[in-house]
């Protein structure tokens, strides 16, 4: 994160940052060696999902190649195996992210699908005509949608707690919407639009005064920051493995256990009972009852591969070095006239979004391509911001622990030749 004028950097913070081997490091992730057009892939769409390394591709390759079967229905040695596996993934992801106990981990395809089960399993049993939810106006459209159909289906009603110009929650705002009718808050730690890092801790405290659960939208938080969903104090957290290092279709939900086991199941299928009658069927216990079905096994081993070695590269250190990059990055753009960064918040992480004068985000994101570099440009499933800050999308290069300086250097290089073409 960095902080306050945009300027202090880990090193200045903490004294001397530990050396961060990066080019080492990306020797890990084989797609960084890619060309595109001829030129080195200079990958700066992390947000969006994030690339991985060998041992993800090489411990997915090995499930599938010598011990590929179902869990937890084979009394056969493969799918014995397969299932250790994948409970030993669930282990790991509460150990990573510090929750009370494994059965709190609930394996879903991502962010998008662990909030619409909250939304549908914990919404419609709690939540009714009249009833708030408090959300932000920088989620994404992924913690609104869900929110909106919960909504039209209970007759409760969404409350938007504003941003300021620097793209922040105004936490004053927050606590006047927090009323008696508040059921849920829901908000993202880290905002993939802006970089925004929220006060969560502070959120979650306020909230939890008055007694209402927040789920924590950490899609954009959990490959740049630690977290510890106990000391978040959160009932809900959120996120996706592919933008964590992990395969795309395998995500999380935690939940505190006392909520879960009072929620009713968000799927009906295999897996999820202990035994059916045409008259009643009796669910399984936490976390089985809300899988559904045969779940994405190799993604759930992937992901634990993945936090294994995140945690290998160390996430303090991940942390530090994206602080010094995003500086770096801040700097060197904000240099360029014309351009202009959206989201300028004190705490930030990894996202720099910005507008260049007189030419479209799609416009800089093609000339930025025929260079290699890839970034994002559009309204990044965020249109409420864009609507809030009066630009009908921006361009947005987010950074991971494998990009450098240089790669920052080429992206800026890029954007004197946008302007030269468009301007
Ligand atoms: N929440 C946030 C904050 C996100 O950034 C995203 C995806 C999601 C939820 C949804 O995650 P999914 O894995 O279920 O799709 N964000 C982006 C992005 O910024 N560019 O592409 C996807």
């Amino acid at each position: 994160m960095i902080r306050a004028g945009g300027a202090m950097t880990a090193r200045s913070r903490g004294g001397r940052s530990p050396a961060f081997e990066v080019e080492r490091i990306r020797q890990d992730f084989p797609v960084l060696g890619e060309k595109i057009r001829g030129k080195p892939l200079v990958y700066l769409d992390n947000a969006a999902t994030s690339q991985k390394p060998h041992v993800v591709i090489d411990t997915i390759r090995q499930f599938l190649s010598t011990y590929n079967s179902n869990v937890h229905r084979g009394v056969h040695q493969l799918s014995e195996r397969a299932t250790e596996a994948y409970e030993q993934a669930r282990t790991r992801v509460q150990g990573f992210i510090n929750a009370a106990e494994s059965r709190e981990i609930i394996f879903v395809r991502g962010t998008t699908e662990a909030i619409n089960l909250v939304a549908q399993s914990y919404g419609r049993t709690h939540i009714g005509t009249g009833d708030e939810i408090v959300i932000s106006a920088m989620e994404h459209h992924s913690n609104i949608v869900p929110w909106q159909i919960l909504c039209e289906q209970t007759g409760a009603v969404l409350r938007v707690v504003p941003i300021n110009d620097d793209g922040e929650m105004l936490l004053d705002e927050y606590v006047t919407l927090l009323t008696p009718r508040t059921r849920l808050v829901a908000v993202a730690h880290v905002s993939n639009a802006l970089g925004t890092i929220n006060p969560v801790r502070e959120v979650i405290r306020l909230a939890r005064r008055q007694g209402v659960p927040v789920l924590v939208d950490g899609a954009q938080a959990v490959p740049h920051l630690k977290v510890d969903v106990r000391e978040l104090d959160c009932d809900f957290y959120a996120f996706s493995g592919h933008k964590v290092f992990g395969p795309t279709g395998i995500g999380v939900l935690y939940g505190r256990a006392r909520l879960l086991e009072a929620m009713p199941p968000y799927q009906g299928g295999g897996d999820m009972i202990k035994s059916v009658t045409f008259a009643k069927t009796v669910y399984n216990d936490l976390p089985f009852k809300f899988e559904a079905g045969t779940p994405h096994i190799g993604g759930v081993i992937g992901l634990g591969a993945a936090l294994d070695y995140l945690d290998g590269v160390g996430l303090d250190r991940v942390t530090a070095y994206e602080d010094e990059l995003l500086v770096h990055a801040t700097e060197a753009l904000s240099a360029i006239p014309g351009v202009r960064i959206i989201g300028t918040a004190k705490e930030k992480a990894s996202v720099v979004s910005f507008v260049v004068d007189g030419v479209h985000a799609h416009d800089i994101g093609t000339v930025l391509d025929h260079e290699g570099i890839a970034i994002r440009a559009g309204h990044h499933c965020a249109m409420p911001v864009m609507q809030r800050f009066g630009v009908p999308a921006t361009a947005r290069a987010s950074l991971a622990f494998y990009n450098t300086r240089e790669e920052v250097d080429a992206l800026v290089r890029g954007i004197h030749k946008v302007i030269e073409m468009f301007v």
